[in-house]
């Protein structure tokens, strides 16, 4: 962590141990504490950790200095991970609004038993707050503001909406003139699920034209901060997005300080420390000799050989880490060791599987999703239409699906397409973990997704229970949408997903990998270790209409981020190694 971050952990301990009403003198040291790193020039702090004197300073006694080298070295403290736990969630969110601090929060909790922010916002609109002795009307009015800025602020979006809402930009800001080098950085180059914010960074040679032309945008709806080479706007999706200017020779250090994530930076600064080196933003100097990290890079300017990102990781020894893997979870040891994979790209993908017709819910009818998955280059189209019990769904009931296998065989046969069509079904497990169809109707199909679209409020056991009985049945290919979550708005069921992957595995049916950008299900966090032991996965669209049918795309980005390779993904093969692989799997 740099010294700012630093400085803010300590601010946060000081008020965390104030609410719990500690010591004064212990809440002050840390006060203190925190302004006086903060004074510390970001060299200094670093040379005084390396050398063990940070106790010298004025301000620092032991125990501060054993938490601000934890901090400044491993990113993360353990008191204080502690400590914030020991304290309600909702405690440490009503914290975060303006204006108010602990006393005001323990005031609040003593009085009105206000521990999270929606008891808070209620008891404002009661305006029982403002009767408060030392709140008053203007204060409750001020607290219910940053309640509402916070709520517009704090909401995350989907990668999809992000990257639609970046691209306009990102090819304006190509076409302008002086500018060399143009790239959205942060959790939307990362692939994460859900984006807070864009990060754009541009390589230029004259900064003025590019902010004016960033701000005044359509999109834009308000600008928050304008400087020379920076400016943050609110786009009017509340998406909020940062520019940064910078000369050329320094675009590929701010980029991939830019592109985060902040765990993975913080292990790279380390193994850079470890080399004699000081990576920042601004470059990568020796760590020895005078002035600061960014007085050096200057000096050193445009001498610098590094040009791209295979360059700097290159310098200190890594293989290029792809910007989905640089989450701090091993991606700098296995870089070290040559050891990354080579991750599945979009252009593998040679077919989709889990997709809806007007059948069920889809939008669009059998021949529509074929041109359209033509169209796309894919060589074949998995129709997964809904079972019986999803009544809301306009669920087939048996008579209907022979139906659609006989309107399929006849589509194919006709060769009216190049891209062939596998029969299939989503069919639903049912709350005992019985399948909707039987074994004999799944038998005359291609492949089977199986899912829980019924009952998700069981408990985790009965949960696991259920889906694991479903993929003990014959004829099942593929376990749909896991967890059944709905990005930033539904939670995933209680479900214990190991058993659930071992299950899979030992019962050889894969795993889908759900790529509607609202779902990304399975998560990328489980599919390394997954991976590793055997299970295989399908990026499916689960496309309920044509402009669907691309979110495997959306789906290849989790994947990356989960490691997965080409080989870990059945959807990458061929039409006739994929028609080979079904009749095997249905025996
Ligand atoms: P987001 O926007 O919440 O989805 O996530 P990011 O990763 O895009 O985070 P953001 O926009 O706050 O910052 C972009 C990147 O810049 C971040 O991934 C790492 C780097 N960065 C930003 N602030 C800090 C910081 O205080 N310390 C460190 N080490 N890196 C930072
Ligand atoms: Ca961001
Ligand atoms: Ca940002
Ligand atoms: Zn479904």
């Amino acid at each position: 962590m740099n010294k700012t971050e630093i400085a803010a952990v300590l601010t946060e301990i000081g008020t965390l141990l104030e609410l719990k009403g500690e010591n004064p003198f212990k809440i002050r040291a840390y006060q203190a504490g925190a302004r006086v790193v903060e004074s510390l020039g970001e060299d200094e702090l670093t040379q005084r950790i390396e050398a063990g004197t940070l106790e010298e300073v004025k301000g620092i006694g032991e125990a501060l200095a054993q938490k601000i080298t934890e901090l400044h070295t491993t990113g993360r403290l353990e008191f204080f991970d502690k400590l914030a736990q020991s304290v309600p969630a909702g405690l440490i969110e009503i914290l975060r609004i303006p204006g108010i601090g602990a006393k005001k929060a323990r005031t609040l909790q003593e009085k009105l038993g206000i521990d999270t922010v929606a008891k808070l916002r209620a008891a404002c609109a009661a305006g029982s707050v403002a009767a408060l002795d030392g709140f008053g009307e203007k204060t409750q009015e001020k607290i219910l503001e940053g309640i509402r800025n916070r709520e517009a602020y704090d909401k995350r979006h989907l990668w999809l909406t992000a990257a639609e809402a970046a691209a306009p930009i990102l090819a304006g800001l190509r076409k302008l003139p002086g500018v060399k080098q143009v790239e959205s950085c942060g959790s939307l180059r990362r692939r994460m699920e859900t984006v807070g914010d864009l990060d754009f960074l541009v390589a230029m040679t004259d900064p003025a034209p590019i902010v004016g032309w960033f701000v005044t945008q359509p999109a834009v709806k308000e600008i928050t901060a304008r400087g020379e080479t920076k400016a943050s706007v609110r786009l009017e999706s509340g998406l909020q997005a940062d520019l940064r200017l910078v000369p050329p020779e320094q675009f590929v250090f701010t980029l991939h300080h830019l592109t985060g994530s902040k765990d993975h930076n913080v292990q790279m600064r380390h193994r850079a420390q470890q080399r004699g080196l000081s990576m920042s933003e601004w470059g990568l100097v020796p760590a020895a000799g005078e002035g600061t990290a960014k007085e050096k890079a200057e000096h050193l300017g445009r001498k610098t050989d590094i040009r791209t990102e295979e360059q700097l990781f290159r310098k200190l020894g890594l293989a290029h880490i792809p910007p989905e893997l640089r989450e701090g979870l091993g991606e700098i040891e296995a870089a070290a060791e040559d050891a990354l994979p080579p991750l599945v790209e979009e252009g593998d993908i040679r077919g989709v599987f889990h997709n809806h017709t007007t059948a069920s819910d889809g939008h669009n009818t059998l021949e529509e999703m074929t041109a359209a998955a033509q169209a796309l280059g894919l060589e074949y189209l998995g129709i997964a239409d809904h079972s019986k019990s999803s009544v809301q769904a306009r669920g087939l009931s048996e008579e209907r699906l022979v139906a659609q296998i006989a309107e399929i065989g006849r589509l194919n046969a006709t060769k009216k397409f190049k891209c062939h069509v596998f029969t299939g079904t989503e069919c639903d497990i049912l709350p005992d973990g019985k399948l909707d169809f039987d074994a004999g109707l799944l038998a005359q199909l291609d492949y089977t997704v199986v899912s829980v679209h019924s009952s998700f409020r069981q408990e985790s056991a009965v949960m696991t229970k259920r889906i694991i009985r479903a993929l003990e049945q014959p004829h099942v290919t593929m376990l749909g949408h896991l967890t059944g979550r709905l990005l930033l708005e539904r939670e995933a069921y209680a479900v214990e997903v190991d058993k659930v992957i071992d299950a899979a595995i030992a019962n050889g049916v894969v795993i889908e990998l759900n790529a509607n950008p609202s779902r990304l299900d399975l998560d990328w966090r489980h599919w390394r270790k997954a991976a590793e032991k055997g299970l295989l996965t399908s990026i499916n669209p689960d496309a309920h209409g044509t402009d669907q049918l691309a979110y495997h795309k959306v789906g290849v980005g989790a994947a990356r981020k989960g490691w997965l390779t080409k080989d870990h993904v059945l959807n990458t093969r061929p039409l006739a190694a994929m028609k080979k692989w079904l009749a095997a799997r249905r025996g």
